[in-house]
């Protein structure tokens, strides 16, 4: 069975920030200007950013809405700490996206700090990876007008995600006006931000993979119509855990927008509060794990636990067959326990010091912004839009 390879312990972690705090990077210098130095390469050229390296780059997101479960974190967190050190790495907390349904301005805004003290509790290191809020770089919604002009409305009308969401608020309200543009154009923005970093790599979980399409299909017809201008991006979802379903309700994707009280594992749950929900999963008629006849909701719970432990197939085979649900509920449960007990007490110490986590979302912005104006601006210049003389 294999180890677990990205946990960090609280002593670890602290020396983490102090490296940090002690080696912070100088301010972004002047991007040089070519054509297009991505294209053709695997690299960055802003050779005097401090944020210049040789690695292609890696662009994920996630939205500050709702609570993060154990779906977010197995089939993108973990994913982002894996690869952060192989890829120029940018972390974004897409606000922007959240906005696309209502939220209450106050939590919205403590949300953002939320997600990036959750980004840093489950191992992301600012020192590799760039840390930022969607909105702290306007670039982002510059870019997505753009691309809005050249996206033809009916690939947005066949997103799956805007149907169920838009038929969730038919659902719940007596008019379609609270459907707002923003839900439509959603995967224009998400086009935007991964293209605005001509990010070559994009780890998400299996719900963001038609959008990753679609993202590609956009550059495709930019590139066609305007000249080659943007990096394709490569979708790259976990082995085990790409697609975590409800607890409750196994043939759904678990969702923090669910209702259900044992839909979720939140991350920030109590062990207590995770036992309970795991021992009440939805289970099947069998009595014990039949690893050739088993339901949707068994599967969801050795996904689970595989996707923790890193295990191989043989090794969950060995493990599980013949294994009686309840005892199979009770070692998810502490196997999820035993990674989420330290994250939660990381999270809570880099809590603790807001003026940290501004400095890691200032620092990881002003490194980002040479590269977002560089694309702003050769976007606006394949399209004829007005740039001032270099
Ligand atoms: N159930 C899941 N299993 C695996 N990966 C998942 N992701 C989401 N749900 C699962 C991945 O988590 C990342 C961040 O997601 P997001 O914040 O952008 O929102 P989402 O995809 O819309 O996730 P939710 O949890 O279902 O939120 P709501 O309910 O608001 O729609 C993404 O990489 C996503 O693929």
């Amino acid at each position: 069975m294999m180890a677990c390879v990205h946990r960090l312990n609280l002593d670890e972690f602290s020396r983490q920030r102090e490296r940090h705090q002690h080696n912070a990077f100088g301010a972004p210098g002047q991007a040089i200007s070519t054509e297009n130095p991505f294209l053709n390469a695997e690299f960055v050229y802003d050779r005097s950013s401090p944020f210049f390296s040789m690695k292609s780059r890696l662009f994920s997101g996630v939205q500050p809405t709702g609570n993060l479960h154990i779906g977010n974190y197995l089939g993108a967190l973990k994913n982002f700490v894996r690869l952060q050190s192989s890829y120029e790495s940018i972390f974004c907390i897409v606000d922007l996206h959240a906005i696309t349904i209502y939220q209450d301005p106050a939590q919205l805004s403590a949300k953002n700090r939320e997600i990036a003290g959750l980004f840093l509790a489950a191992g992301i290191d600012p020192k590799l990876s760039s840390i930022i809020v969607q909105s702290q770089v306007a670039a982002h919604a510059e870019l997505a007008w753009m691309l809005t002009c050249v996206t033809p409305i009916g690939w947005l009308y066949r997103m799956t995600q805007f149907k169920a969401k838009s038929e969730a608020i038919r659902e719940n309200s007596d008019s379609q006006d609270s459907i707002g543009d923003g839900l439509l154009q959603y995967p224009v923005l998400m086009a935007a931000d991964i293209l605005l970093y001509q990010a070559k790599v994009v780890p998400v979980g299996d719900d963001q993979a038609q959008h990753l399409e679609l993202t590609r299909d956009i550059a495709q017809r930019f590139n066609a119509l305007y000249g080659d201008t943007f990096v394709m991006p490569e979708t790259k979802l976990p082995s085990v855990g790409a697609r975590i379903m409800g607890l409750d309700e196994p043939d759904k994707k678990m969702s923090k927008s669910a209702s259900g009280a044992g839909h979720a594992v939140a991350l920030l749950d109590e062990p207590a509060v995770i036992r309970k929900k795991l021992m009440r999963a939805t289970t099947d008629s069998n009595p014990a794990v039949d690893f050739d006849t088993m339901g949707s909701g068994v599967a969801n719970l050795l996904a689970i636990y595989q996707a923790f432990d890193e295990c191989d197939d043989a090794a969950m085979r060995a493990k599980f067959s013949g294994m009686r649900y309840g005892d199979l509920k009770k070692t998810v449960a502490e196997k999820t326990i035993e990674h989420i007990e330290p994250f939660q007490a990381r999270y809570r110490e880099v809590m603790a010091d807001p003026a940290y986590l501004d400095g890691i979302l200032a620092e990881g912005a002003a490194r980002v912004e040479p590269a977002a104006r560089d694309t702003v601006r050769l976007v606006k210049e394949r399209m004829g839009l007005y740039t001032e003389a270099r």
